[in-house]
């Protein structure tokens, strides 16, 4: 196995496995994920920063798997009275992760940049890898549906998806800069893998790439760059993946991701029915990449840095 640095770009559910996965079978010390930031929001007076959270709880082994966000061993008194008085409860929020929003508006309120209180968060959890926001300037996803243009979590979230999705924009992505954290991690000299991980390639990994510099630093990266499907057979693993690839006019297929990663991976792994085409400049590796378990995104996280002792491509 690699014991060189491993760099994650990951958003929600998918994301958040697979570093978990690459967390077991790498020293986490190895390990930097790059997370995404334009389905963070303000909310009740607090800054929410989802994928950064569902990292974070998959890294410590808190998360809810069954919803696939927020943590385990929660209580709802918080909202349930939010809800008796009439104030807006439509995104869930359990008592302790409001805990963690409101420590986390405190640290930003006293001029911590979102780096620096995801670490205090991490060293709280006991993450050992690093986890790191893309970005501290803030950057919101924005869609346009058949409704009218809706910031990320009242489509996802409270409008569950139905309208149908005509664009997104990353609002502030133009302005956005890297963190020198993220930028000393994309050169880091003992860089031996970057991993895309199977999150959604419009919501959560283009905000990442659309901020100046990114896609750059990606093409000037020596070591293997592999992304890993969030597509088995046309069909999204999880999320609405596949609705937002059609209503986009791509099809709903793992060739269809791969394409939209043109230019900054060397390997494409996804499920062996679905490696049947050629693209110049990326290997295709087909293994079974369903992570149903812990045991299960250890397994894809070997596959995935097997490939990297080969090399380049
Ligand atoms: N997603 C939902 O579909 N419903 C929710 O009520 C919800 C609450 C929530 C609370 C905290 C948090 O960190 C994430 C939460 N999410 C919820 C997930 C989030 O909206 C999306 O999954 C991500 O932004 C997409 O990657």
């Amino acid at each position: 196995m690699t014991r060189g640095k491993v760099v994650a770009l990951c958003g929600g559910v998918g994301g958040a496995r697979l570093a978990h996965g690459l967390a077991q079978v790498i020293a986490p010390e190895q390990l930097t994920a790059i997370v995404n930031v334009g389905d963070d929001f303000t909310h009740l007076g607090m800054r929410i920063c989802p994928d950064l959270d569902t990292v974070l709880y998959t890294l410590a082994g808190r998360e809810n798997s069954e919803a696939g966000w927020g943590r385990s061993d929660e209580s709802w008194a918080f909202l349930e009275t939010l809800e008796q008085l009439g104030g807006d409860a439509w995104f869930r929020l359990g008592d302790r992760d409001t805990a963690l929003h409101i420590w986390r508006t405190e640290r930003l309120r006293e001029g911590l940049r979102l780096t620096e209180a995801t670490s205090g968060l991490a060293a709280a959890f006991g993450v050992k890898a690093r986890l790191l926001p893309a970005t501290d300037d803030t950057i919101a996803t924005l869609c346009a549906t058949s409704e009218g243009v809706l910031p990320f979590q009242e489509y996802f979230v409270r409008r569950r998806c139905e309208p149908t999705l005509k664009g997104l924009t990353y609002s502030g992505a133009e302005q956005a800069q890297l963190t020198p954290e993220v930028r000393t991690a994309l050169a880091d000299p003992h860089l031996s893998a970057v991993v895309l991980c199977p999150s959604n390639p419009y919501l959560s990994i283009e905000p990442i790439l659309a901020i100046p510099g990114m896609r750059e630093a990606l093409r000037a990266i020596s070591c293997p760059r592999i992304a890993v499907s969030p597509i088995i057979g046309g069909r999204a693993v999880k999320g609405p993946l596949a609705k937002i690839m059609s209503e986009y006019g791509q099809d709903v297929t793992a060739e269809a991701v791969a394409r939209h990663y043109a230019g900054l991976i060397d390997l494409f792994v996804c499920d062996p029915a679905d490696a049947d085409f050629r693209m110049s400049g990326v290997a295709l590796h087909g293994c079974d990449i369903m992570m149903r378990d812990a045991v299960g995104r250890g397994r894809l996280a070997r596959e995935v840095l097997s490939l990297v002792s080969g090399g380049r491509g």
